[in-house]
């Protein structure tokens, strides 16, 4: 650690003001990492107590399950209809703000991406119900836009009225047999996080669309991109690599696709995992259903990117596809290392903090890595203990109140279309060339020791970080911005990019370098002063 104070003093430096049940609580919660052993070659990290419900009273910096739901995983898709039951400004406020983009093929091919459905809940509905209301709302969204599909979320009035929004949907779907009508339960407060969202998210898409379709692309290699949601363009930019690879994308979950996509995206013969926490349900029900084997992936930074497709590589096995693939990395990346040779002496050894929602603040690391840039704390907002500590710890993770409260699906093989793509033993072949199927390390295994790992980060804790370890880089999101530029420090916004992108692939490292010596070397967030330095307001241990 860069810094003169230990990880150790600085999370006492953060429990200190705590109530002796909140510390206890967030003890676990903070950890110093530290690697404890081994599994299969790779370190092992202490446990840490996540996924749990924020404590009352804490400004953290987590969202809801309605946004994991409709905001996270079904946002980006545009061609479904995705009608919000539920007061306006639950709409409103998730409309486009996480700048998650998309490109119809034709200009006369259906995008709804750019509309706000909302049936505009009022106290009367409160009162009376509301699904008269979303009724007409559905009728009147299909008599003008005729879509495929139609989906409702659940805010967290429907759940407290008791509205039967899957009672909704059957009915209106047998009054409307050409369109796919389906509802998620996917009330802000069903879980302690977005996670929760996630979850429901997937296994609705799963059961009522995937499977129905037989859109095939053409194509030798064919697979899915899970948990990649074109934020600033980024899928855009991991279609023009896999295009000059000669892999064929099926469909992506979910940044730019369509709903015929996911139908017919179980006739793939790989999935590739991008974030782990928001989309692993789907690709474990997928394998189980259709035998499609899946494998984690990392597109952001161009080490990792060249990593990956080198992976999908040895997973295809043929040697033209690897000779082709070998060649666009080679010509990838000159460019790449001109801007490294670049950018990096005028960040190398500068700190960076990270926390985002539950893979950034992992996945980035390797990107400031190629800029020298140490990230010397990290923690995520909802993630769960193997996206921190590896998915071989997912035995041992105790199923609480809350996460039971999530449906599990029970899966079993599609008596007709379950199709084996890899044996025990090719299983093996491919462990040996580094390839973890079903797997993931973690953020903690591939981090320092010593560096503090903090989940769910509150305002507090933030305020201490800054304080300590004065980094250069702050990266969160929009609801941190202001108060931590305030501060001094500037800050990233890893979640919708700011106002740029791509940062993946290695078209988008490139604009990510440029864009961090931007901030890392500007000096006007440390000239600043903000009003309550100079000012305190008094509290109620001075007032
Ligand atoms: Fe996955 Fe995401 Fe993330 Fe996520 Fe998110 Fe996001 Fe995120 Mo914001 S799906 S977990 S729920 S990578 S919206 S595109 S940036 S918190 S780290």
């Amino acid at each position: 650690m860069s810094s003169k104070i230990s990880a150790e003093e600085l999370k006492q430096e953060m429990l200190k003001p705590y109530p002796a049940k909140v510390a206890r609580k967030r003890e676990k919660q903070i950890i110093v990492n530290q690697h404890v052993g081994e599994f299969e070659g790779r370190p092992t990290a202490p446990p840490i107590a996540v996924n749990a419900r924020t404590i009352p009273g804490i400004l953290s910096m987590r969202g809801c399950a309605y946004a994991g739901c409709k905001g996270v995983v079904l946002g980006p898709t545009r061609d479904i209809v995705h009608i919000v039951h539920g007061p306006i400004g639950c709409s409103f406020y998730a409309w486009l703000t996480r700048r998650n983009q998309t490109r119809p093929e034709l200009a006369t091919d259906p995008n709804y991406m750019n509309y706000c459905f909302s049936t505009d809940m009022q106290e009367k509905d409160i009162i009376y119900g509301g699904e008269k209301k979303l009724r007409q709302a559905v009728e009147e969204a299909i008599a003008i836009f005729h879509p495929k599909a139609l989906d409702i979320f659940s805010t967290c009035p429907v759940g407290l009225i008791g509205d039967d929004v899957h009672a909704v949907a059957r009915d209106m779907e047998a009054k409307y047999p050409d369109v796919n009508i389906f509802a998620f339960s996917c009330e802000g407060y069903k879980g302690v996080s977005q996670s929760a969202g996630h979850h429901i998210a997937n296994n609705k898409v799963f059961t009522d669309v995937v499977g129905l379709g037989e859109m095939r692309k053409p194509g030798k290699f064919r697979m899915n991109l899970l948990g990649e949601y074109n934020i600033g363009g980024d899928s855009f930019e991991l279609d023009r690599i896999f295009l000059k690879c000669g892999l064929t994308l099926q469909a992506t979950f979910s940044g730019n696709s369509t709903y015929d996509e996911f139908a017919s995206s179980h006739t793939v013969d790989l999935n590739l995992v991008m974030c782990h926490r928001s989309i692993n349900y789907m690709a474990d029900m997928m394998e189980k259903k259709y035998g499609i084997p899946w494998f984690k992936v990392n597109f952001i930074g161009a080490a990792s990117t060249a990593k990956s497709l080198r992976h999908i590589a040895a997973y295809y096995d043929d040697p033209q596809l690897t000779a082709r693939i070998e060649e666009v990395i080679a010509e990838e990346m000159p460019a790449v290392q001109a801007a490294q040779a670049k950018y990096r002496p005028r960040c190398e050894g500068k700190t960076a903090v990270m926390f985002l929602g539950g893979s950034r603040a992992h996945h980035y690391q390797d990107l400031f890595g190629e800029l020298g840039m140490v990230t010397v704390s990290a923690g995520y907002e909802f993630a769960h203990r193997d996206d921190y500590e590896g998915r071989h710890v997912l035995p041992t993770i105790k199923v609480d109140a809350d996460s039971r409260n999530i449906e599990e699906l029970t899966v079993l093989p599609d008596p007709e279309l379950y199709r084996e793509r890899l044996s025990a033993d090719d299983k093996l072949v491919l462990k040996a060339k580094g390839i973890l199927m079903n797997g993931y390390e973690g953020m903690m295994p591939e981090m320092a020791e010593g560096t503090l790992i903090i989940d769910d980060l509150n305002h507090h804790e933030a305020e201490v970080l800054i304080d300590k370890l004065k980094p250069a880089l702050f990266c969160a999101g929009i609801k941190e911005k202001y108060v931590i530029q305030k501060s001094g420090v500037p800050l990233k916004q890893l979640h919708n990019y700011d106002y740029s992108g791509p940062y993946a692939g290695f078209q988008g490292a490139i604009n990510f370098y440029q864009e961090i010596d931007r901030m890392v070397n500007a000096t006007p967030f440390r000239l600043v002063k903000a009003p309550w330095q100079a000012c305190p307001e008094p509290d109620a241990a001075t007032a």
